[in-house]
């Protein structure tokens, strides 16, 4: 006979399986900063171990040639968030640490399509699209727009990056910690204060610089950009991945019982790389392992918190970078001498800044155990662009003519369903290239060829660069001057798209 109680967990998980199959899945998009394809262990790499992304890829799918927009943080970002090319909009490359909202008010954004689905949105993280209105923000009265006027209901964001002053946090619409006895001024051109800066006074650094970032000193390491003021505020380096990883998981604790979308963009593993104490010297990488560390301590706190509340079922996580890896980016941390073998590019060529394929093809996880089946890799052509209208897709929100109008629906894509490759891809560096099945093309260019500080083939060429990427994943043999009326198809396709307005 069925005991009371073996009938009672029956009907409970009959309950709470109709009521997960109905509610909506929340969605957490974890941005990466600067991580390589060739930076943890499930996409490879022999060097480091990363047990807790490894375990969402074992759980979800690992997608192996999926790729951020743009080469560099910026405009990826913008277009994520956008559904729109970056390139198609003036403005839109590195943004100074003082520039205004990046982003136009009238812009459907990713985040006001999921509130209007009924979800409730925050921002933790690195935002770098610029804040306030035209002429830039003032720091010490209202910061806006920003997050909270493109669709986000609550921000808690480092305003540009950690190597950018103005180094304090922003949340909602104000600096944390301010002072009204301590007024806050940035400059991107002339000095502002007399505080010491990275090129006066090396002697104060704790870390040396070895390309610009030689202003203002915050926490012993020099900035690109002045600030004074502000002291109270001033973030310091080793603690940011666990305040982002707080407010993040905060966020998702006071939002478990509603549809929550969560952009958390971590500060790491951009420079400057300073790991809190707790993983100092324990990838035996130097620093840029250490921040990998970091970063993948950061992901298992959010995996943790969704269990505590059971709500790993139903979340949708997407884990991905802005951007190809780098590893000298500015500041002589050591990170080139320990490197030790490691190759955050994997098999591909180039990195960030670069339009050769490992400045975009970058990690891209997607874990939603309600929905996905577990353990899948996809080799299928995939751009982040396409966030917004699959993510739509999964709201049944209408997109109008004009809103996203980059981003296809690859829902079923995401989700496991389907293998079709996106018709084609446009990377975006300096230029741009576009993949079409196994052809990629890259339009001719008069960029430089190479960086020779951060040590990047940036791509960049007068003629036109044609690769079959199904025999040659590391674009060593440019093929254009053979197959003239296959570069002649790419770059009228690439026009066209080009053309769209
Ligand atoms: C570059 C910086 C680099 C980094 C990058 C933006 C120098 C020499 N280099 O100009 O350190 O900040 O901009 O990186 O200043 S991103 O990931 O935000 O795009
Ligand atoms: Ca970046």
């Amino acid at each position: 006979m069925l005991s009371i109680k073996k009938f009672c967990v029956g009907l409970c998980f009959i309950s709470t399986t109709i009521v997960s199959a109905q509610q909506k899945p929340n969605i957490i998009y974890i941005y990466a900063d600067d991580l390589g394809y060739g930076d943890l262990s499930c996409y490879g790499a022999t060097k480091i171990k990363t047990p807790n992304i490894d375990k969402l890829a074992a759980q979800g799918i690992r997608f192996t040639n999926a790729h951020a927009t743009s080469a560099t943080c910026t405009p990826s970002r913008f277009s994520l968030l956008t559904g729109k090319y970056a390139w198609r909009k003036t403005g839109t490359g590195v943004a100074p640490g003082d520039a205004a909202l990046i982003i136009p008010l009238d812009q459907k954004t990713m985040p006001q399509m999921l509130q209007q689905a009924g979800y409730q949105t925050g921002a933790v993280g690195k935002w770098h699209l610029g804040l306030g209105p035209k002429g830039g923000p003032d720091w010490n009265g209202e910061i806006k727009p920003g997050p909270l006027e493109i669709g986000f209901n609550y921000s808690f964001i480092i305003p540009a990056t950690g190597d950018r002053v103005p180094c304090v946090f922003v949340e909602n619409h104000r600096v944390v910690g301010w002072d009204p006895n301590d007024s806050i001024f940035v400059s991107y051109g002339k000095p502002v204060g007399n505080e010491p800066t990275g090129k006066q006074n090396p002697e104060l650094l704790k870390m040396k610089t070895s390309q610009g970032h030689d202003n203002t000193i915050v926490n012993g390491i020099s900035r690109i950009g002045y600030m004074r003021g502000g002291k109270l505020a001033r973030w310091t380096d080793e603690d940011i991945a666990d305040v982002l990883t707080a407010k993040a998981t905060d966020y998702i604790k006071q939002n478990k019982s509603k549809p929550f979308f969560l952009y958390f963009s971590t500060h790491d593993i951009h420079v400057p790389r300073a790991p809190n104490q707790r993983f100092v010297g324990k990838s035996r990488l130097g620093v840029r392992g250490d921040v990998i560390l970091q970063l993948d301590w950061t992901v298992g706190q959010v995996m943790k918190t969704l269990d505590s509340l059971h709500l790993t079922n139903n979340t949708l996580i997407i884990f991905s970078s802005d951007n190809g890896p780098v590893v000298d980016d500015g500041y002589a941390d050591g990170a080139v001498e320990n490197l030790n073998g490691h190759t955050p590019s994997g098999i591909f060529r180039g990195g960030k800044y670069s339009i050769f394929e490992a400045g975009t093809r970058v990690p891209f996880l997607v874990k939603w155990p309600a929905k996905i089946k577990a353990g899948k890799s996809s080799d299928v052509l995939a751009s982040q662009v396409d966030v917004f209208a699959s993510l739509a897709a999964l709201c049944k929100q209408n997109l109008k003519e004009g809103e996203a109008p980059d981003s296809f629906n690859q829902l079923s894509v995401l989700l496991g369903q389907s293998n079709k490759d996106r018709e084609y891809l446009i990377e975006h560096a300096g230029t741009l290239s576009i993949t079409k099945g196994k052809w990629k093309y890259i339009e001719p260019s008069d960029g430089a060829a190479y960086n020779k500080f951060t040590a990047t083939e940036l791509g960049n060429d007068k003629e036109p660069q044609l690769y079959d990427l199904s025999v040659d994943k590391g674009e060593k043999k440019n093929l254009a001057s053979q197959y003239p009326e296959i570069v002649k198809e790419m770059a009228g396709l690439l026009q066209k798209i080009k053309d769209i307005k």
